[in-house]
C-alpha cells in the first residue's frame, strides 16, 4: 500500500522508512522518514468519520483564519499531494500526510503537574485564538459526538440487545451508570436552555493529542478530526479524565486510580491563563462539572461498546472494553470524592 500512496506525494517509497507510530485508537498513523525529512502519514478511519472530506475542509478553514490572525501559531495541517489535494481518496482508503513536528514528543500519561498546566494551556490557547471564528462554519465530523443524552439512550438500547452473558457480567456497572443519571440531566439542562455558548472545541484533549518539546513545554495540539462546534466542558472534561490519575484508561488495577488534586489545579490554571476573559460566568460555574460529564460519558461509551461486542473501539483481549469501563467508573468515583475543587 505505501508504494501506492507515497508517490502521490512525490516520495520514493524505496527511499523511505515507514514505521507504525503513536497510540491513537481511531486512525492508523505511521512515521515516514526520508533522508532529510520526516512526516506523519495517516489513514483516516472512515467507519468513524463517515465524511473524511469534512475534516479536511474544517482544517483548511481554520488554517486560513489562523494564517491571517495568528500567523505564528504552530497549526499542524496536512501537506498537499502532487494533485493539490490535502486528503487523498484512494483504493486503499483516505490518506493524508502531515509534516512531522521535529523535536516533539507525546505522552500517554503525565508525570508532573507542569505537563498538565502546559497541555491545558495549549488547548485553552486554541479555543482563545478561535474565539472570534464563527464555529457554525465548521462541518460536524461526527454527529452527536458529545451528546450525552443520546449516548445514554444508546447505552440503554445496548442493555436491551446485549448478549446475556455480557449483560450479566456488567450488572454492577450498569447500575452505577443509571444511579448517576443526574449527570445526564445536568447536561440536558445546560444544552436545552442554552446556558453556555457553542465554541470551536477540540473534543479529544487527551494527553497524547498534545505535542511537547524536549524541555517538556507544550508545543501545539494535534488530532483535529473532532474539532467542531461544541461546549468547553468537552475539552476541560477530557483533560480531567486523562490527566488527573497517573493510571491511564487501560489500567486494570483499579487501586492505582488515584486523583492528583494538584493536577486539577494545574489544569485550571493552564486553561484559565488563556480562557479567563473568554469564558462566561456561567461557563466558569461548570468547570468542575466538565470532569463528571466526560468521565461518565467515556464510561458509557466503553460499556456500550462492550455490550455491543466491541464494534467501535475494538478489543485487544477478552473483556477489554469492560475493563476500560470499570476503569472510568473508578475514576469517576474518585473524582466525585475530590475535595476543595475550584
Ligand atoms: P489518532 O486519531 O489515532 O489518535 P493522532 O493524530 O492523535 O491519531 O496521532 C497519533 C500519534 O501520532 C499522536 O499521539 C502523536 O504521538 C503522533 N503524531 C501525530 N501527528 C504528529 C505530528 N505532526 N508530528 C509528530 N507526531 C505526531
Ligand atoms: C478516541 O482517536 P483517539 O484515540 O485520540 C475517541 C475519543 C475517546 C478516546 C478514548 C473519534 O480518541 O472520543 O475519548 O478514543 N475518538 C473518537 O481513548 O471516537
Ligand atoms: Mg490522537
Amino acid at each position: 500500500m505505501f508504494e501506492n500512496i507515497l508517490p502521490l506525494y512525490g516520495l520514493n517509497s524505496d527511499k523511505t522508512t515507514v514505521k507504525l507510530f503513536g497510540d491513537g485508537l481511531i486512525n492508523h498513523t505511521w512515521k515516514v522518514s526520508t533522508d532529510d525529512q520526516n512526516f506523519i502519514l495517516q489513514k483516516v478511519n472512515n467507519d468513524v468519520f463517515k465524511s473524511p472530506g469534512y475534516i479536511d475542509e474544517n482544517i483548511s478553514l481554520i488554517k486560513q483564519y489562523l494564517d491571517i490572525k495568528y500567523p505564528n501559531y504552530l497549526f499542524v495541517s496536512p501537506v498537499n499531494a502532487l494533485n493539490g489535494e490535502s486528503l487523498l481518496d484512494t483504493d486503499f482508503g483516505y490518506y493524508r500526510l502531515f509534516p512531522f513536528v521535529e523535536g516533539s514528543t507525546s505522552h500517554n500519561s503525565l508525570t508532573n503537574k507542569q505537563e498538565a498546566y502546559e497541555a491545558a494551556r495549549q488547548f485553552g490557547k486554541f479555543s482563545r485564538i478561535l474565539a472570534g471564528f464563527d464555529a457554525a462554519l465548521l462541518n460536524i465530523t461526527i454527529p452527536d459526538f458529545h451528546n450525552l443524552k443520546l449516548r445514554y439512550q444508546q447505552f440503554l438500547e445496548a442493555c436491551n440487545t446485549a448478549d446475556p452473558s455480557r449483560l450479566q457480567a456488567s450488572a454492577n456497572e450498569i447500575n452505577f451508570i443509571n444511579a448517576n443519571k443526574n449527570i445526564v440531566d445536568t447536561y440536558c439542562k445546560i444544552v436545552d436552555s442554552k446556558e453556555i455558548p457553542l465554541r470551536v472545541v477540540h473534543h479529544d484533549t487527551k494527553i497524547n493529542n498534545v505535542l511537547f518539546d524536549l524541555g517538556n513545554n507544550g508545543l501545539c495540539i494535534i488530532d483535529l478530526d473532532t474539532v467542531m462546534p461544541g461546549h468547553f466542558i468537552s475539552d476541560v472534561g477530557d483533560m480531567m479524565r486523562t490527566y488527573l490519575a497517573e493510571a491511564s484508561e487501560e489500567e486494570t488495577d483499579l487501586s492505582k486510580i488515584v486523583i492528583r488534586k494538584d493536577f486539577y489545579d494545574a489544569i485550571y490554571s493552564g486553561y484559565m491563563d488563556e480562557m479567563k476573559d473568554v469564558l462566561t460566568l456561567k461557563e466558569k460555574e461548570y468547570f468542575n462539572y466538565a470532569g463528571k460529564f466526560i468521565i461518565y460519558m467515556q464510561a458509557i461509551r466503553f460499556l456500550t461498546d462492550f455490550l455491543q461486542d466491541d464494534i467501535y473501539y475494538g478489543s485487544r483481549y477478552e473483556g477489554h472494553n469492560f475493563n476500560r469501563a470499570k476503569n472510568q467508573i473508578a475514576l469517576l468515583k474518585e473524582y466525585q470524592k475530590m475535595k476543595g475543587s475550584l
